[in-house]
């Protein structure tokens, strides 16, 4: 079953969105396999977002994520990643539809609130990278089958 990163970044803490954008991804129908609070230290946020380097809002970027704490989660599901990516919206949450989580809940690129791997590659990199080997837990949902035919 395929498996996403998902980060509630520093200004979805602060503004009293986990709960909300928690929410959005259960009801959706995918299943969480790991949850914590934490704060990214600079080497994390580097490796994190290794394929920006260079751009110009790199600096502002890992500033930005290691600015407070953060909830980094695995959620799973047939078609996760791309699940994820459109429960989210545009990354410029500015342009992002109503009804997807940036598009009801922010209105600028920097301050985006949610995180989603964008590809397998990604996912699989990342998952790594914020849970290491262990800390996930695979588990049967009584509801899966009312889900998934
Ligand atoms: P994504 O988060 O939707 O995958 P990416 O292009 O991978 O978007 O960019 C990573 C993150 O970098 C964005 O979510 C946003 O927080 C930040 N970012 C991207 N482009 C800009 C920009 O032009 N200005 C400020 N922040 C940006
Ligand atoms: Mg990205």
């Amino acid at each position: 079953m395929e498996q996403t990163l998902v980060l509630v970044k520093p200004d979805g803490v602060q503004r009293g969105l986990v709960g909300e954008i928690i929410t959005r991804l259960e009801r959706r129908g995918l299943k969480l396999n790991g949850l914590k609070l934490m704060q990214m230290t600079r080497e994390l946020a580097e490796a994190h977002y290794a394929a920006h380097v260079g751009k110009a809002f790199y600096a502002g970027l890992v500033e930005y994520i290691t600015s407070g704490p953060i909830v980094a989660m695995v959620w799973e599901g047939k078609d996760a990643i791309a699940i994820v990516r459109k429960t989210m919206g545009a990354t410029n949450a500015g342009a992002a539809e109503p009804g997807t989580i940036r598009g009801d809940f922010a209105v600028e690129i920097g301050r985006n609130l949610v995180h989603g791997s964008d590809g397998a590659e990604s996912a699989a990199r990342e998952v790594g990278l914020f849970f290491g080997d262990d800390g996930l837990v695979s588990w049967e949902r009584a509801t899966d089958r009312w889900i998934r035919e």
